[in-house]
């Protein structure tokens, strides 16, 4: 066929370096820049493959998130704007791993298995963040995407979930939106006013955030986003991309980790501020209290937030639908415990990785979903969503279930719920703190978190580990989960698990206790367990303190 044979003359101009192996992990590839050239150009056939099996618009990521500068990655996104299905990313992996005289025959394995219809259009959506490396990359995607005769539209700097969101919004003929970044804006921004009116007599300061963008995307696109605001939101943006370095020493990923603010950042006492990561997905808030303490808002007190807020609603309009919050084993244990004591809401463990969290959620009437690092969205079953609006045009309705419908329905369009969106969840964030009234402290005391500490091992293989319930328990390798139990036994309010990182070749310990010295020393016994008995590879762990 006369598209393979294009595709063969193209890929020589995107070579695959003899002998490299690399996977289509949680979120797709990743790694150093310098090795993704075939990657992109390969995940340009494999989107357009994916569009002409679908029958419907693909979406290709060019970004690396919170990872270094040096990196890139990309990943693919299926038609109704959310991550490639599981059964493909295996043939991400094939297409990533075959040689360079075997790329055909590969390519024609998958057309077979798949029965993909070849004649059919393709048409696939091509975006990227500010890398200096991403330029070339996403332009190696077209060319995979033009070597199989497919049509491909080139959004060039947008956020990941912009991305996801044009995908929605092509495949849903508009109705979840228009696929332009002026049709987010928009979208985005009168629900927001709608939402905002509800808030009363806020001052200036109320109604000041800062962001950290993180030298990245998201600082660019909160930029643009802030003409459409008009005055019921006051940004100061830092680490705008300017001066820093992007994720170096700020964004999402080094705050919540570090539990620290970043660099680049004035903060004064009781200010609310908010950190994206590298590709806008991600959001988490802080806070220094007078005695210059810092205060972290994770995505459990995010979820914490959204869910209560629904919650409310859904009894002022009426409303009988089914919420819950789905959480990962990262999720602080004051959470759980709040979320399902305290709020009496349904909540759900699943394994790390956003579409693990984004599946479990669509089981519910409203799936809330966050990991603890600030990926998170809401989700709205098509049957809610009818009974919300249908509410809200209910004329003989009183004007409490009437605002609370109205309220409800501003909610749907501020979210973004093809995947976490850090422009999105932080419009949502600051409408419902304007509406209740609420301080980022008052918001911070619903529950307190429990100390917690995350480690890394190195170990040989960290495929030797081996978890199941959530991952919150090891099967593998034997002794080690017993181990566990022993050390956690030692400590009050304590809980401790290991598992195998999916974008780094490390095993994860986490754990927390009733003290920060508690989960600290929980966190080095967990891992000089994980050392001993999983194959620890250099130095053997030493202990924080
Ligand atoms: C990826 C995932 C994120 C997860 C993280 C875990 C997506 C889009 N992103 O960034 O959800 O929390 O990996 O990393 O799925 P780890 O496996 O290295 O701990
Ligand atoms: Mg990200």
């Amino acid at each position: 066929m006369a598209h393979f044979k294009e595709v063969s003359q193209q890929s020589g101009l995107h070579p695959k370096p003899a002998g490299l192996v690399l996977q289509y992990g949680t979120a797709g590839f990743r790694t150093s820049a310098n090795q993704l050239d075939h990657i992109m150009f390969r995940m340009g056939l494999l989107a357009t493959l994916r569009s002409k099996k679908t029958k419907a618009t693909i979406g290709v990521m060019v970004t690396a998130s919170h990872n270094p500068e040096e990196d890139n990655g990309v990943k693919l996104i299926d038609p109704m704007g959310e991550m490639l299905t599981s059964s493909w990313e295996g043939y991400g992996t094939q297409l990533a791993n075959t040689e360079q005289e075997d790329l055909l025959t590969t390519l024609k394995d998958i057309v077979e298995k798949e029965a993909i219809d070849m004649s059919h259009e393709a048409s696939v959506f091509v975006g990227k963040d500010t890398r200096s490396s991403s330029p070339s990359l996403s332009q190696a995607v077209l060319d995979g995407i033009k070597a199989l005769g497919g049509h491909s539209k080139d959004y060039g700097l947008v956020t990941t979930p912009q991305l996801h969101y044009m995908v929605c919004c092509q495949n849903t003929q508009g109705k979840y939106g228009e696929a332009t970044l002026e049709g987010y804006y928009s979208k985005l921004s009168q629900a927001f006013s709608q939402l905002a009116k509800n808030a009363s007599n806020r001052t200036d300061d109320q109604k000041h955030l800062c962001v950290d963008g993180a030298n990245g995307i998201g600082a660019v696109k909160v930029r643009e986003l802030e003409s459409h605001l008009k005055k019921d939101l006051q940004l100061s943006i830092f680490n705008d991309g300017s001066r820093g370095k992007l994720n170096h020493q700020c964004g999402a990923d080094f705050v919540k980790v570090q539990q620290k603010p970043p660099i680049g950042i004035k903060i004064n006492p009781g200010d609310r501020c908010c950190s994206f990561d590298g590709d806008a997905d991600r959001i988490v808030y802080y806070y220094t209290d007078s005695k210059g303490h810092f205060h972290l808002l994770d995505g459990d007190k995010i979820a914490t937030l959204i869910s209560s807020f629904l919650k409310e609603l859904l009894n002022e309009a009426g409303l009988d639908l089914k919420i819950a919050v789905v959480q990962t084993a990262y999720a602080n244990g004051s959470s759980t415990h709040y979320l399902e004591n305290t709020m009496k809401v349904i909540v759900r463990c699943t394994k790390t990785g956003v579409k693990h969290l984004h599946h479990a959620a669509q089981e519910f009437d409203i799936g809330v979903y966050f990991e603890a690092n600030g990926h998170g969205t809401v989700l709205f079953s098509r049957g809610a969503e009818g009974k919300i609006q249908q509410l809200a045009a209910d004329t003989n309705i009183n004007d409490e279930r009437k605002k609370a419908a109205l309220l409800l329905q501003n909610t749907i369009n501020i979210i973004n719920q093809t995947v976490g969106d850090a422009i999105s969840d932080m419009l949502l964030i600051e409408a419902i703190l304007a509406i209740k009234g609420m301080t980022v402290q008052q918001w911070d005391t619903i529950y307190s978190d429990l100390p917690n500490r995350q480690l890394k091992v190195k170990v040989s293989d960290r495929r030797v580990i081996e978890t199941t319930d959530a991952e919150r328990r090891a099967v593998t390798p034997a002794g080690l989960q017993d181990a566990i139990n022993d050390l956690v036994k030692k400590y009050k309010q304590a809980r401790s698990f290991v598992r195998p990182s999916g974008t780094e070749d490390v095993v994860r310990v986490y754990a927390e206790a009733d003290t920060q010295e508690n989960a600290d020393a929980l966190a080095h016994e967990v891992s000089l367990a994980v050392y001993g008995l999983a194959g620890g590879v250099g130095d053997e762990p030493k202990p924080l303190h």
